[in-house]
């Protein structure tokens, strides 16, 4: 028989006035309790984007913890997985990185740089049904920088004036997973994997939220391409203002990271942004499980689909 951790009371800490808020009083590494999980359940739909501090998990918790809020996913589409016993986790580090930059070069790895670009991006949206969650685990982080950002893409959207979300409410995009490499952003051996396949998907510009309602912008500068209904032209200079609407610091916050630190966020309500400021030198080794999503579904009722690729579970 399971048993789960006895009900402790939470103790909910907003980080920013959008977005964000710190969990305490709860211990990771047990099975939820049927009101523990429903809090941070309802803490994460208000606030989007949720954290813990001091969750030493291993990698078998890390993934038990995010079985709790759906079905846990391979690791990435295109990305091989790093450890063999645990296809579901996704390692995010710059050592690792810098490594396959290195061999790729034929040269030591100087830099610990990130090898991909950092943009505001929601997961995978390549993909029909992107990712409903992201569960990023802090293992080894930097004395000072490597921060990540969060925006909330409700109230960017309910930011908008009243007719430019009326033309947003009607309109749809391409999601490519060729778009960094084509900017010659990725280093040749991450590139090759990445665009191992080429995932396209069109998705509503503004998503209605399944679980709150709400809507939300659902365009990032990593993945989308281009606007379906618009001119390249007219839809560029419309992608241009949403970028630059939706990473506006008013809907951010920024999260400092610990070992053992935990970020869950609602990746149908939320971009993120990698950190570029990381000390030369030092070291910052994450880990990520992503839970599945369902087909995003615009304001007037179209559902996303693929034009090339499977759904993602
Ligand atoms: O490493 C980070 O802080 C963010 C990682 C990230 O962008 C992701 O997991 O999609």
């Amino acid at each position: 028989m399971t048993t789960t951790a006895p009900r402790t009371e939470l103790d909910i800490r907003p980080l920013a006035g959008h977005i964000g808020a710190e969990i305490l009083g709860v211990d990771l590494r047990e099975p939820l309790d049927p009101e523990t999980l429903a809090e941070i359940r309802s803490t994460l739909l208000r606030w989007k984007v949720v954290f813990f501090r001091d969750q030493h998990l291993t990698q078998d918790q890390h993934i038990a913890f995010g079985s709790q809020f759906g079905e846990v996913t391979p690791a990435h589409p295109t990305l091989p997985p790093a450890f063999p016993d645990h296809p579901e986790i996704l390692l995010l580090d710059n050592q690792a990185f810098g490594k396959a930059e290195a061999k790729d070069a034929g040269a030591k790895a100087k830099s610990m740089a990130p090898s991909i670009e950092s943009r505001w991006h929601t997961d995978v949206t390549f993909v029909p049904n992107p990712p409903m969650g992201s569960i990023l685990r802090g293992l080894v982080v930097p004395p000072y920088g490597g921060d990540t950002q969060w925006t909330n893409l409700v109230v960017a959207y309910e930011q908008l004036s009243a007719p430019l979300q009326r033309l947003c409410d009607e309109l749809h995009a391409v999601h490519h997973n060729f778009l960094p490499i084509s900017r010659g952003e990725l280093s040749g051996a991450l590139k090759k994997q990445f665009q191992s396949q080429d995932l396209r998907s069109v998705h509503p510009v503004v998503r209605v939220h399944p679980e709150t309602g709400e809507k939300a912008l659902f365009v990032n500068p990593n993945f989308t391409s281009h606007i379906v209904e618009l001119s390249r032209a007219e839809g560029a200079h419309l992608l241009a203002l949403l970028y630059e609407h939706l990473s506006s610091p008013t809907y951010t916050c920024r999260f400092h990271w610990e070992p053992g630190s935990i970020a869950f966020w609602d990746n149908r309500a939320t971009c993120h942004l990698v950190p570029t400021d990381v000390p030369p030198g030092a070291h910052r080794s994450m880990q990520r499980i992503t839970l599945a999503g369902d087909l995003p579904v615009g304001p007037d009722g179209s559902v996303s689909y693929s034009l090339s690729g499977e759904a993602f579970s």
